[in-house]
């Protein structure tokens, strides 16, 4: 097979971008090594950017997100004493979008044959070649044969534990990375939220989150030591435990009931640079990780295929080199913003196991000063409705 683009994996970011590009008349083929429903149980994102609303609207496939998601004004930090509301709208003019990243991925799944995006699923084997010259190529095995697609450019929107990221030269990729020390025990329930906008808590027993995918479905989570096992949470444990830490406001009207899905997910920060080398072009979580707190995740990955899909349009389009050669340095100068405020709000609102009394000294001070400060709130709600890309 021979195309314009080879797209690796079938996430938010690999259908995003072969949709901008088809809508381009650039031709693409996604490969994906999972099947669709595999992709779709994956309980991950919940809150989204401007920019990825604005990328839904560009191609036109945002009428059930318009329908069914829900825009919130602000969302509240909670400190065991009182919530703190962060008033987006007021502070910065905008809002977010709180709609599920499983339905953003379904409705770029279910356009794809009406948009002529061709998807590969269960691709096995996946491997790039010659990523550093002009004319890379990409195998892979289904059906028991193998197969090759000859393209101009490859883009690595294969997840953390993708290929893409590897077939960057060691001498050429440099890593930056934090591990922390707990995950976040998330839980999937068809309850009605405990509050209309998100609470994330500080409480002394941990961090805590009340989040949502609608008004009859909710998503909660608290974070463990590493140790843990999801097996040693019973619903009715982690419902206590919530209840706990979210406060006694928030639990009593908090709504329990049997959990649809509960996994833990580690938390790291990662920045791999650069985000291009010859002809690959790394995109979303293939070249970056942030913990979730500050809902950056899939909203990083939109922006890089904004600057991917507009670079790769002016190429084939307009014979425009500019933005493939600018494509790594203006990626990463907006990831590092959103992997320092994903930091720093982790920092804020979570007990670390080598903190003493002065780092929870510090954290209460912060606390206080946001509570207290329109600029703290404005610098907090600027970065959480994300940063101008
Ligand atoms: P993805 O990982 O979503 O997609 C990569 C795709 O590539 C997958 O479909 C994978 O199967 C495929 N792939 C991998 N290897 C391949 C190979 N060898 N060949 C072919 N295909 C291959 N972000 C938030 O903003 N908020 C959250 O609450 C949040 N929670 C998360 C919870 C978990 C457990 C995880 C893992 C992530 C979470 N994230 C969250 C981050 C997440 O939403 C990502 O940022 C988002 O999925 C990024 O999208 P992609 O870059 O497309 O990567
Ligand atoms: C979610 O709803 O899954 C969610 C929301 C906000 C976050 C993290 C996760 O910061």
């Amino acid at each position: 097979m021979k195309t314009q683009v080879c797209i690796i994996g079938a996430g938010p970011a690999g259908l995003l971008l072969g949709h901008l590009l088809r809508a381009e008349g650039v031709d693409c083929v996604v490969l994906e090594r999972k099947d669709p429903d595999y992709i779709l149980s994956r309980i991950r994102a919940g809150v989204l950017e401007t920019i990825t609303v604005k990328l839904m609207e560009r191609l036109g496939l945002d009428d059930r997100m318009k329908k069914e998601g829900i825009w919130h004004d602000g969302f509240n930090l909670a400190d065991g004493e009182r919530l703190i509301r962060v008033d987006m709208a007021e502070l910065v003019n905008k809002r977010v979008m709180v709609y599920g990243q499983t339905e953003i991925t379904r409705d770029l799944m279910d356009a794809c044959d009406d948009r002529d995006l061709q998807v590969e699923y269960e691709a096995d084997d996946v491997a790039l070649h010659d990523v550093d010259s002009d004319a890379p190529c990409v195998t892979y095995y289904k059906d028991g044969a193998e197969h090759r697609v000859d393209c101009r450019f490859i883009a690595g929107c294969d997840g953390f534990h993708g290929p893409s990221r590897k077939a960057v030269p060691a001498s050429v990729g440099k890593e930056y990375e934090r591990v922390y020390p707990f995950g976040w025990l998330g839980i999937l329930a068809d309850v009605p939220p405990c509050n209309h906008e998100l609470i994330y808590a500080n409480h002394e027993r941990g961090f805590a989150l009340a989040s949502m995918r609608s008004e009859t479905r909710s998503r909660y989570y608290v974070d463990v030591p590493l140790t843990e096992k999801v097996e040693g949470w019973s619903d009715e444990r982690l419902w206590d435990e919530l209840a706990v830490r979210l406060g006694p406001e928030a639990a009593a009207s908090m709504t329990r009931g049997p959990s649809l899905e509960k996994s833990i997910a580690p938390l790291r920060s990662y920045v791999f640079a650069p985000m291009r080398h010859g002809s690959l072009m790394l995109c979303g979580d293939s070249a970056h990780i942030v913990p979730p707190t500050g809902a950056k995740g899939l909203n990083l990955a939109a922006s890089d295929v904004h600057y991917a899909a507009n670079a790769l349009i002016g190429f084939f389009t307009a014979s425009s080199n500019e933005g493939i050669v600018a494509y790594s340095d203006t990626a990463l100068a907006r990831v590092w913003k959103s992997e320092r405020f994903s930091w720093s709000l982790t920092r804020l609102m979570h007990r670390f196991p080598e903190d003493g009394e002065f780092e929870r000294a510090m954290q209460v001070a912060e606390l206080d000063y946001i509570a207290s400060s329109r600029a703290a709130q404005t610098s907090i709600a600027e970065n959480y409705v994300g940063l101008p890309v």
